[in-house]
């Protein structure tokens, strides 16, 4: 079997609305396009500070969001871009968040992996330095809240001392919070197999919590997080095996990945017939990136 068809629920596909796999397609479309304005940007020296992208991962964000809404507390880790505008993020604000302007969502002094939002019912933590940090911060919040809370974050940050005792405390207080690793099966270069000899989805299982292990597929994320969300009392965990297309930080690519489950889904949408309503997002996507990137308006931007 393919690790991309890994964990994969067949029928998924067949069981969710056109309109449901149209609007994940134009989540991943956009974030896909964002970032490819951002490569020329950083290949033009606008931006200067490090970017960290989601090429590849985009379909974790497009599917956890479509499924749930956006009015969720959302601790993102660094690699966020994908999440922002998933959840409907102000696009300009972290386009001038990465050109380090004052209009930015952190006022130009974050930057790409310290990413966060909170208008229009959004509320997005952005990252802080210390890899999975955001865990502990979202069980806290989640606990004096009780809202319910999504929480990304990668397969090394899933190492960290933090983590358990924050899971203990969110199991044994039945916390209203989704965990979601994004696992590329790398920490910056070191796979997973170099770094520990455990499954974290086993790991998660022996706190009794509901655990899924499985490859990108959208259409099985948007099932498996429905029906879970819909049916458990406490935290939710999902391992979401996925790959890095480009560098850990930087625009550059060194190695083959293994698959680009945007151009998987896209074939998939072809085949069902839905060409020209993919024509019809892409064209609308394009033409919003054009205003978004358009080169004179960015320079005139970085002079002020
Ligand atoms: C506590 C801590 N240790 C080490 C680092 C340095 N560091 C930054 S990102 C990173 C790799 C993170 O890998 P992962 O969590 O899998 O996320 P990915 O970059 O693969 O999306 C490391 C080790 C850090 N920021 N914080
Ligand atoms: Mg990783």
């Amino acid at each position: 079997m393919r690790l991309s068809n890994f964990g994969v629920l067949e029928e998924a596909i067949n069981n969710i609305d056109n309109t449901i796999k149209l609007n994940i397609y134009k989540k991943m479309y956009r974030s896909r396009k964002f970032e490819e304005g951002v490569i020329e940007s950083v290949e033009c020296k606008q931006i200067k500070s490090a970017v960290y992208l989601s090429i590849g991962q985009e379909s974790i964000a497009a599917a956890i969001i479509e499924a749930l809404g956006n009015k969720h507390y959302v601790f993102t880790q660094h690699r966020c871009h994908s999440t922002f505008l998933s959840l409907g993020g102000n696009i300009l604000k972290i386009r001038d968040e990465l050109l380090g302007l004052p209009t930015g969502s952190s006022n130009g002094k974050g930057g790409s992996n310290c990413l966060q939002i909170h208008e229009n019912g959004i509320n997005m933590f952005g990252h802080h330095g210390f890899i999975g940090e955001n865990l502990p911060q979202a069980v806290g919040a989640c606990f004096g809240s009780n809202k319910p809370t999504l929480c990304f974050l990668g397969d090394g940050a899933i190492e960290e001392d933090y983590i358990y005792p924050s899971i203990g405390f969110a199991v044994t207080h039945k916390l209203p919070i989704i965990i979601i690793c994004e696992d590329n099966d790398l920490s910056i270069l070191t796979k997973t197999e170099d770094r520990r000899s455990w499954d974290v989805s086993e790991v998660m299982k022996s706190f009794g919590i509901p655990s899924v292990n499985m490859a990108d597929d959208p259409w099985s994320i948007y099932e498996k997080i429905s029906g879970l969300f819909a049916n458990t009392d406490g935290p939710i965990f999902l391992n979401i095996k996925t790959c890095r297309i480009k560098w850990h930080a930087g625009i550059g690519a060194d190695k083959m990945h293994e698959w680009d489950r945007f151009s998987i889904v896209k074939e998939e949408l072809l085949s069902l017939g839905l060409g020209s309503q993919l024509t019809v997002i892409e064209e609308e996507v394009n033409k919003e990136m054009d205003i978004v990137w358009d080169k004179k308006t960015l320079q005139q931007l970085l002079k002020k």
